[in-house]
C-alpha cells in the first residue's frame, strides 16, 4: 500500500527527469503498481483512511515518477466542480489537441511532492483531448476542460520532469496573460 512515506519529494532528480513510455501492453507489476497509486488516490479521499494511514487528504491525482517510478504513468481520482468524476489509471498519455485559450485555479495550485506553498497562478489550457491507454488495455479519448483539464495537465508535467510552480510567472505571480479565465466554480 502506498502511503507518503512512499512520495518523492522536492529536491529529488526524479522528479525533473522525462519518464519513459510504457512498453504496452504493461506487465502486470505495472499494472499493480497503477492500480495501487489509485487506490491511494482514493483512500486519501476517505477521511477515516486518511486520519489512519497518515495520508494527506483529498490527493486527486498522482504521477509514477513521485513514487520513484520514471514511466509515463499516471492515475486520477477527483470530482469536477459539476459534480462529474474521473477516475483512470493511464498509461502513455497525450494530449493530441488544445485550447488556445487558458485557465488558472484562483487559489493556485499545490503539489504532493511540494512540502510548502507556492503562491501565483499556473496558466494552464481550458480544453484538452488526451489520448491514453487506461487498466483495462483499451485507448480512451478523453475530453477534458476547466478543472480537470487543469489536473491532467498537472499529472502530465510530472511525466515531462515539470513542477507546477514552473508556470507561475517569476516577476508578477498573479500575472494574467491573454486569453486566460480563472477557473471557478
Ligand atoms: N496532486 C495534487 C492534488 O492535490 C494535484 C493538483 C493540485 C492538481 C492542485 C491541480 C491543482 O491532488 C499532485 O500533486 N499530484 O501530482
Ligand atoms: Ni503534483
Amino acid at each position: 500500500m502506498i502511503t507518503m512515506k512512499d512520495i518523492i519529494r522536492e529536491g529529488d532528480p526524479i522528479l525533473r527527469k522525462v519518464a519513459s513510455d510504457v512498453e504496452l501492453p504493461p506487465t502486470a507489476e505495472e499494472k499493480n503498481i497503477l492500480e495501487s497509486m489509485l487506490e491511494f488516490l482514493k483512500n486519501s479521499q476517505d477521511e477515516e483512511l486518511a486520519k489512519k494511514y497518515d495520508l494527506r487528504p483529498g490527493v486527486g491525482g498522482l504521477a509514477a515518477p513521485q513514487i520513484g517510478i520514471s514511466k509515463r504513468m499516471f492515475a486520477v481520482h477527483f470530482q469536477d466542480f459539476d459534480g462529474a468524476e474521473y477516475s483512470y489509471g493511464l498509461f502513455n498519455p497525450k494530449i493530441v489537441s488544445h485550447s488556445v485559450a487558458k485557465t488558472y485555479l484562483s487559489n493556485g495550485e499545490g503539489c504532493l511532492s511540494v512540502d510548502r506553498e507556492v503562491p501565483g497562478y499556473v496558466p494552464r489550457y481550458q480544453k484538452i483531448t488526451l489520448k491514453a491507454t487506461d487498466l483495462n488495455g483499451n485507448e480512451v479519448k478523453l475530453k477534458l476542460k476547466g478543472y480537470a483539464a487543469i489536473v491532467f495537465q498537472h499529472e502530465l508535467d510530472h511525466l515531462n520532469g515539470v513542477m507546477f510552480y514552473d508556470h507561475i510567472n517569476k516577476g508578477d505571480p498573479f500575472f494574467i496573460p491573454d486569453n486566460t479565465i480563472a477557473c471557478d466554480q
